[in-house]
C-alpha cells in the first residue's frame, strides 16, 4: 500500500477523524497536507475523546509518524497548545515532523481575519476566525513567512516589518483599529523558534524516502471538496485545497504514488458558515439531525446546518478526487425516521439538473428534488457486519452508493473507534 489520500466529500466534518483513526495501526506516517487550526477532527478512543485542529489525527496512534506538510499553515502559539494538551494526557507526541515550508499564521492574520469578516456583515463568510485566509493570501502574494525564517532572525524581521508596513494601514485606515507592533511579533515568533526547531525538517523528502521503502503514507484531508478554494462553493469556500490533487503540492509527492482515494461521506449533509446548501433544513428536522448527530462545530462551537442527503454532491465528490472508494459515516444518526429523503437532483427556475449546476448563482436557487427512501427503527449502533443491519438500512446504503459512483467499503454506525462494518 503507498500513499493514499483521504478527503471530505461533503463541506466537511464528515468524521475524517475517525476514518484516520481506524487505519493508525496499518500506516506509517498521516499527514496534513491543507488547512490549518480551522480543522475539527474528532477522535473517540474508548472513553476518551480528542479534538484535534492542526496535529494530523495519526498522532493518537503510537506507531505513526504524523508530519505536517508544507501546504498547512501553522499558528505556533496553538500549536504548542495543542501538543502541551495531549503531553498532559499522556501521547507521545515526540514523532511529529513539520516541514521547513509551511507558512506561519502571524497574529496581524487573525486579526485581519475578523475585521474582515465583521466588516462584510450579512455577506460574510462565516470563517473560524483562525487567520486562515489572509495567511494563504500572503503566501500566494509571496509575502507569507514560513517556518524557515523563524530560524533566521534578519529575514524574519524582514518580513514582518515588511508585512507589517501594509497590514497596518488596512488595519488602521480601512478597519478602524490599532496598527500592530513589529517588535511584538517578532519577539513572539523568535521565542517559538528554538521549541520549533526539533520537528523541522524536509518532510517532502521523508515522505519520498519512506515510499521508496515501501511505507504507507496516508494523507489527511481537512474541511471537504464543497469547501476547496476551486472546486468548492466560492467565495464561501476555506483558503486551501482539501480535495485530492491539493495532496500531492500540499504533500510534495508525485500523484502517481497515490493509489486510492478515500472520500468520507455522512449518511446525511451538513456545513458551517455560511454559502448555499440546497438540501439544508429550516423547520424541527434540521433540529432533529443536528441534535441526533450532535452537530456543533468542533473547534468553533457554531450549530452546524443540517440538510438530507444529496447525491449530485457525492457525485461531484468522486469525479474532481477520482474518489475510489467512500467511507459512510453517522448512518446510527438517521435510525427513527419512517422515510427519508435523498436529493437526486435539483430544479433550477423550472429546469431539472442532475449535476450541481455550472454557476454559482444557479445553485444557489436550486432547489431539491427527492426520493424517499424507506428507514429503520432497530437500533444499529451495536451492529458490526453490513448483514446485521435491518433490510431497509442496506438498501438505503447500497442506494447512496449507486448515485454516488463509487464503492462504499465502510460504514460508521457510531462515534466509537468499533462502531464500524468494513464492506470490502
Ligand atoms: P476558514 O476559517 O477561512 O477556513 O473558513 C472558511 C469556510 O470554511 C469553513 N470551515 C469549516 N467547515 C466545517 N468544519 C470545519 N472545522 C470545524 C469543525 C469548524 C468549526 O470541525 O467543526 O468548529 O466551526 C471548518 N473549517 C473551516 C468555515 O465554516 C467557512 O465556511
Ligand atoms: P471531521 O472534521 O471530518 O474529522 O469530523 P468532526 O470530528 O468535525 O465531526 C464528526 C463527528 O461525528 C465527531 O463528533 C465524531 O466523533 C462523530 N462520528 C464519526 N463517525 C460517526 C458515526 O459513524 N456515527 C456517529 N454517531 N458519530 C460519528
Ligand atoms: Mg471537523
Amino acid at each position: 500500500m503507498p500513499a493514499i489520500t483521504l478527503v471530505g466529500a461533503q463541506w466537511g466534518d464528515e468524521g475524517k477523524g475517525k476514518a484516520t483513526d481506524l487505519v493508525g495501526d496499518r500506516v506509517d506516517y498521516v499527514v496534513r497536507y491543507q488547512g490549518g487550526n480551522n480543522a475539527g477532527h474528532t477522535v473517540v478512543i474508548g472513553d476518551q475523546k480528542y479534538a484535534l485542529h492542526l496535529l494530523p489525527s495519526g498522532i493518537l496512534s503510537p506507531d505513526v509518524v504524523p508530519v505536517i506538510a508544507n501546504g498547512v499553515v501553522i499558528d505556533p502559539g496553538v500549536l504548542f497548545e495543542e501538543l502541551g494538551g495531549l503531553h498532559e494526557r499522556g501521547v507521545d507526541t515526540s514523532r511529529l515532523l513539520i516541514s521547513a515550508n509551511a507558512h506561519l499564521i502571524m497574529p496581524y492574520h487573525r486579526e485581519l481575519d475578523k475585521v474582515s469578516e465583521r466588516f462584510l456583515g450579512k455577506g460574510r463568510i462565516g470563517t473560524t476566525g483562525r487567520g486562515i485566509g489572509p495567511t494563504y493570501a500572503d503566501k500566494i502574494s509571496r509575502q507569507g513567512v514560513r517556518v524557515q525564517d523563524m530560524f533566521d532572525a534578519k529575514i524574519l524581521r524582514k518580513k514582518v516589518e515588511l508585512a507589517l508596513n501594509d497590514k497596518n494601514q488596512v488595519l488602521t485606515k480601512v478597519y478602524n483599529r490599532r496598527g500592530m507592533d513589529p517588535e511584538r511579533v517578532i519577539d513572539e515568533y523568535l521565542g517559538y523558534a528554538e521549541r520549533l526547531r526539533p520537528y523541522v525538517t524536509d518532510t517532502s523528502l521523508v515522505l519520498n524516502k519512506a515510499l521508496d521503502e515501501g511505507r504507507n503514507v496516508y494523507l489527511e484531508g481537512s474541511q471537504g471538496t464543497l469547501l476547496d478554494i476551486d472546486h468548492g462553493t466560492y467565495p464561501f469556500v476555506t483558503s486551501s485545497s482539501p480535495t485530492s490533487g491539493g495532496a500531492c503540492a500540499g504533500a510534495g509527492i508525485g500523484p502517481t504514488r497515490i493509489t486510492k482515494v478515500v472520500g468520507i461521506l455522512k449518511a446525511y449533509t451538513t456545513r458551517v458558515g455560511s454559502g448555499p446548501f440546497p438540501t439544508e433544513l429550516h423547520d424541527e428536522w434540521g433540529d432533529w439531525l443536528r441534535t441526533q448527530g450532535h452537530e456543533f462545530g468542533v473547534t468553533t462551537g457554531r450549530n452546524r446546518r443540517c440538510g438530507w442527503f444529496d447525491a449530485p454532491i457525492a457525485r461531484y465528490a468522486t469525479r474532481v478526487n477520482g474518489i475510489t472508494d467512500f467511507f459512510l459515516t453517522k448512518l446510527d444518526v438517521l435510525t427513527g425516521l419512517d422515510r427519508i429523503p435523498v436529493c437526486v437532483g435539483y430544479d433550477v427556475d423550472g429546469v431539472r439538473h442532475d449535476e450541481i449546476p455550472m454557476t454559482q448563482t444557479d445553485f444557489h436557487h436550486a432547489v431539491p428534488v427527492y426520493e424517499y427512501l424507506d428507514g429503520w427503527s432497530e437500533d444499529i449502533t451495536g451492529a458490526r457486519s453490513f448483514g446485521e443491519l435491518p433490510k431497509t438500512a442496506q438498501d438505503y446504503v447500497r442506494t447512496l452508493e449507486e448515485m454516488s459512483g463509487a464503492p462504499i467499503s465502510a460504514i460508521g454506525v457510531g462515534p466509537g473507534r468499533d462502531q464500524t462494518l468494513e464492506l470490502r
